[in-house]
């Protein structure tokens, strides 16, 4: 049987222990080196203030779209296990973490399983995910409601300073 057609799907990436920069550079090129899955644009990184708890470090985080044949369980596993090969360990709710990789959008589809909820429920409450996300995808319609993601960037009730690093140019 042939394999299905890759779909585009969008997914957050953050970091805040370590040398984020190379863990958030690692996770994009493992995510390129999954089976039937290739990049597609990559929003600059953007430094943001921590959601949550307040006494942890800054956030770097980015927007990545790819194009996948996987379908979103198993890109789910796939993604939690380059978590987990960064060192991510599942502990305080949103404590700090080493690597965090969230599947946004899945191809125009909406998603309700136990594990995995698309879009993602967050998506327009977070500077830190919407802002890199609207950078890579302004008029990709929400599921749902329609409205284009660049629409819910004034909505967005998130006061969190979100800064676009310099010299990270958004591949597009
Ligand atoms: N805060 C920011 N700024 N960026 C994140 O990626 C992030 N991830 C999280 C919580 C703890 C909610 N806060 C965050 O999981």
């Amino acid at each position: 049987m042939d394999a299905p057609a890759p779909v585009p799907a969008y997914l957050s990436l953050g970091a805040n222990l370590g040398d984020r920069a190379l863990t958030l550079q690692g996770a994009v090129a493992a995510i390129a080196a999954l089976p039937h899955t290739r990049l597609g644009a990559c929003s600059s990184v953007y430094e943001t203030e921590p959601w949550g708890p307040a006494d942890q470090p800054p956030y770097l985080n980015l927007a990545l779209q790819i194009h996948t044949a996987l379908p979103p369980l198993p890109l789910l596993d796939a993604l939690q296990a380059i978590e987990r090969a960064h060192g991510r360990t599942r502990g305080t709710r949103w404590g700090a973490r080493t690597l965090d990789i969230d599947i946004l959008l899945y191809d125009l589809r909406r998603i309700e399983h136990p594990r995995l909820t698309v879009p993602h429920p967050r998506l327009a409450l977070r500077n830190f995910v919407l802002c890199p996300l609207v950078e890579i995808a302004a008029d990709l319609p929400l599921p749902g409601s329609g409205a284009p993601l660049r629409s819910l960037l004034g909505a967005c009730p998130d006061t969190g300073r979100v800064v676009r690093l310099p010299g990270q140019a958004a591949r597009r």
